[in-house]
């Protein structure tokens, strides 16, 4: 028999009214129609915590009405939700991706990294350790102050997400500077931001150019903590900056040249879906030529246009320096003598629109093979056994991510461990989530953002050492 002895005591009162017991139709606190009640019981010992308004159908058939009128007659349905539309437009418009990519697939990842975020908000504690002699040990994990970052064009909404996420979660105040190129959608969301009661100068949002507002920022004596996404080469610069001034730790997200294998066991199909997205793509000899048909088929079935039309599967590039550098690079594999399979100029003549371009027969030590092109282009290259494509994939001074295509068990273990890469996708590509570490080998970046390991990154470590009194307990 289980001891009652506790359970005679008195229980213990919840700290909590009750305010609310009648119907809420329509926006107000109703009766029922009948006026009739019935009580509410605490299952700890039966006794009646509120009597509550008991509807019938008559209550149900007014709450109906009133739902009903609503749909139909209100704003509700037609409303936006979460600014999501004005976001994604704002996004667009001023980056050119597919409206539709970030209205339904940014926007959510947007508002999930922020959600994941704010869960860890109250989850962050420090520890007691059992450590040697008669002392009491805790480890706290503060906030480190206020936290700098600095992001590109290329994922603006994104980029502010998930950098502002963690940094806010841990309690630091931030100040971003967002790309030249895409200002719009950080300082809205922060408006946003603002009205749901973030108090003022938790959050500041800085448009600006980078030697100037971004130089400024890495080089600030007051700033307790550097993250940046961009390229190797000004990384290398916020490194420095933020060395010469007050040594503030950085972390960085770089460029990369990510291998895609496709094995001879792959589903070519399947590969073939991603055919922008791994920018070395190495294909088993074996299945090359149909590869090479299906990438080519896809490529030029590709809808390029304007970014706000329905079904639209590439935008126009940045601006006119990212243009000009990707045909530079279309240039430089025609002049190598790779083979230049589809695509290979602009479209239309306004804007900053490019053909998918693909090129076949490419070698390890061209330009196209070596560089972050940043654009529509992929090149590929042929390979014959897995120890050789291993070397190859490797040979980069990038480590960003890498992308397996097979079915074999042990070829997918041995790539996946041997391949030198922040993340490693297997017959998929291109999966992200608020929850999973992204960040790159080498000089692809330091560090790693998102899931829990982005928490240490804007977290100061505390040991505090007291002696204890009575060393027998
Ligand atoms: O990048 P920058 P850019 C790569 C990609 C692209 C190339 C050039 O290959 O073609 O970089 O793009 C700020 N001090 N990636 O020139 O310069 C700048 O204002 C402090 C890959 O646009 O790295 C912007 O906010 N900040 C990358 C941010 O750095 C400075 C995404 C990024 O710009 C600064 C973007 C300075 N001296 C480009 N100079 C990825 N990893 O996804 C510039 N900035």
């Amino acid at each position: 028999r289980l001891s009652t002895s506790t359970l005679a005591e008195e229980p213990i009162s919840p700290s909590v009214h009750i305010n609310y017991t009648n119907h809420l139709i329509n926006g107000q606190f109703v009766e029922s129609a009948s006026g009739k009640r019935f009580p509410a019981l605490d299952p700890r010992n039966g006794d009646v915590i509120a009597h509550v308004a008991e509807g019938d159908a008559e209550d149900i058939d007014r709450a109906v009405a009133a739902a009903r009128n609503a749909f139909d007659e209100g704003p509700w349905p037609k409303m936006t939700p979460y600014h999501n539309d004005e976001l994604a437009a704002l996004e667009t418009w001023n980056n050119g991706k597919p409206y539709e990519q970030a209205a339904k697939l940014e926007l959510p990842y947007v508002i999930r990294l922020l959600h994941y975020y704010a869960g860890w908000a109250d989850k962050i504690h420090g520890l007691t350790v059992p450590a040697d002699g008669n002392y009491h040990h805790q480890i706290l994990h503060e906030p480190i102050g206020v936290a700098g970052q600095i992001i590109p064009w290329n994922f603006p909404l994104v980029m502010f997400a998930w950098k502002i996420g963690p940094a806010l979660a841990c309690g630091n105040t931030v100040v971003l500077k967002t790309a030249e190129q895409t200002p719009l959608t950080a300082l809205y969301a922060a408006k946003l931001l603002h009205e749901a009661g973030l108090p003022p100068g938790v959050l500041n949002v800085v448009s600006g150019y980078g030697p100037t507002a971004g130089a400024a920022l890495a080089s600030h004596m007051e700033v307790d903590k550097l993250a940046f996404t961009g390229s190797t080469e000004t990384g290398k610069i916020v490194l420095e900056l933020a060395a010469r001034s007050n040594l503030k730790p950085v972390t960085l997200e770089l460029g990369g040249k990510s291998p895609m294998i496709v094995c001879e066991d792959a589903d070519t199909d399947q590969a073939g879906q991603c055919c922008s997205a791994g920018s070395r793509t190495f294909v088993h000899e074996k299945i090359y030529d149909e590869f090479l048909e299906k990438a080519k088929a896809r490529a030029m079935k590709r809808t390029v246009g304007d970014p706000f039309k329905s079904g639209i599967e590439q935008g126009p590039q940045i601006d006119s320096e990212q243009f000009e550098k990707i045909l530079r690079y279309i240039q430089f594999g025609i002049d190598s003598n790779a083979i230049l399979e589809c695509g290979g100029d602009r479209l239309g003549s306004k804007g900053y629109y490019i053909k998918p371009t693909i090129f076949s027969n490419v070698e390890d030590n061209m330009l196209i093979a070596t560089d972050e092109i940043f654009g529509p282009v992929q090149t590929i290259l042929k390979f014959k056994d897995l120890d050789e494509v291993i070397q190859r994939a490797n040979r980069t001074k990038y480590g960003l991510a890498a992308g397996i295509f097979s079915h074999n068990v042990d070829t997918i273990n041995t790539l996946s461990r041997a391949l030198r890469a922040g993340t490693i996708w297997v017959n998929c590509y291109n999966v992200i989530d608020a929850a999973v570490p992204f960040g790159g080998y080498r000089m692809s970046g330091q560090g790693r953002e998102k899931g829990v390991y982005s928490l240490m990154n804007y977290l100061q470590v505390k040991a505090v050492v007291t002696p204890l009194k009575n060393p027998a307990w």
